[in-house]
């Protein structure tokens, strides 16, 4: 059971010593589970609910999220299908607790991990309270945005419509893109803002809480994601190869953290982690001439991480070649994409 089911049982055994349906067992269980942040911090007025954003591959929503939590926690970059989990951060203020899902981009499917990322966005716009679909101002409405919209009006949650990038695009631009936008559902909110200038953020924070219901807080006020931080650690690598590569790379990457060990006398965390690829030619790209390549990832991700970890890190990494692994369902969810490995 991972937290978010646990969260739901809570929610069942809440509403049983509500009806006065719940056993004594069951009154425990839930004592002993709520004592600690959820239903005794509870205060008047106070909101907490999810929100999730979809929209195309590349429409912004990891960067979104990014500057809603005011840090880096989900990678970003200019290659299609960046994301790869349906990832959960959460935002906790003075009077509300905000969980904001991150999905992988609603594209057109092309191989067993394509069609995994899209179930797992699906799934993520279930029993949500609030869908906030992100277009990019500055691009045309395709049948990509078309298909997103459908899913998006077949959910029971508020619809926020956010055009994203507005910092690259004129006001004619994006006057002509909401025109467009208005046509694709009836949205209960619009919102134009800029992940990179920050410009509009706040207001889309506002309009989502206003439709969050009241209800307690969820989680530890100083927990922010619900990802374990090796998989954290392990989207960072991977994102500093998206970078530095175009075309196939990229998605034929998969990376692997092995283990971490703090240190604490030298306050250094040891990070061994793996780098998979599907081709032999692809190993040599990313090691480069006399290791060139993978020294610079790993030094680009070792300035990141110990913004992360707020410790020195030594960063173990290795290209192994693992053949055709996007088109295994079980090799894609070993490495924790999609929806993971069920346990
Ligand atoms: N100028 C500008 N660029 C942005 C903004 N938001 C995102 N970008 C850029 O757009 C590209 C895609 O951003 P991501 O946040 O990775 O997009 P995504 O929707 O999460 O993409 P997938 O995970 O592939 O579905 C990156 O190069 C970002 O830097 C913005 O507000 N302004
Ligand atoms: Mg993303």
């Amino acid at each position: 059971m991972d937290a978010f089911d646990a969260l739901e049982e809570l929610e069942r055994l809440e509403e049983m010593a509500e009806a006065g349906t719940l056993d004594e067992e069951g009154l425990a269980t839930l004592a002993n589970a709520t004592g600690g942040y959820s239903f005794e911090g509870k205060k008047e007025g106070f909101k907490s609910g999810f929100v999730t954003l979809v929209g195309r591959p590349n429409a912004g929503k990891s960067t979104l999220l990014n500057a809603i939590m005011g840090k880096k926690i989900a990678i970003t970059s200019k290659t299609a299908q960046t994301t790869r989990h349906r990832f959960r951060a959460v935002l906790t203020k003075e009077d509300f607790q905000m969980i904001i899902v991150d999905t992988p981009g609603l594209h057109k499917p092309m191989d067993a991990l394509g069609e995994e990322l899209n179930v797992s966005a699906l799934k993520a716009l279930e029993d949500v309270d609030v869908v906030a679909m992100l277009i990019d101002a500055g691009q045309p409405i395709g049948r990509g945005d078309e298909w997103v919209a459908a899913q998006v009006r077949a959910s029971k949650a508020k619809k926020i419509c956010v055009l994203s990038k507005t910092d690259i695009c004129n006001k004619e631009q994006i006057n002509n893109q909401r025109i467009a936008a208005e046509k694709l559902c009836k949205w209960d909110a619009m919102v134009g803002l800029s992940s990179v200038t920050g410009k509009n953020v706040d207001a889309f924070i506002e309009e989502v809480t206003f439709f969050l219901p009241e209800g307690p807080a969820w989680f530890p006020a100083d927990m922010e994601t619900d990802q374990p931080m090796e998989v954290v650690v392990a989207e960072f690598i991977r994102e500093k190869i998206l970078r530095s590569f175009q075309d196939e790379i990229p998605h034929a990457i998969g990376v692997q953290v092995e283990s971490m060990e703090y240190d604490r006398k030298k306050d250094l965390e040891r990070i061994y982690a793996i780098v998979y690829v599907e081709r032999d030619s692809q190993k040599g790209m990313i090691i480069g001439k006399g290791g060139q390549s993978i020294k610079r990832i790993g030094s680009e991700a070792r300035h990141d991480l110990e913004q992360l970890l707020g410790s020195r890190i030594y960063l173990d990494l290795r290209v192994k070649v693992k053949k055709n692994w996007r088109r295994d369902a079980n090799q894609i969810r070993r490495f924790g994409y999609g929806e993971g490995l069920q346990v």
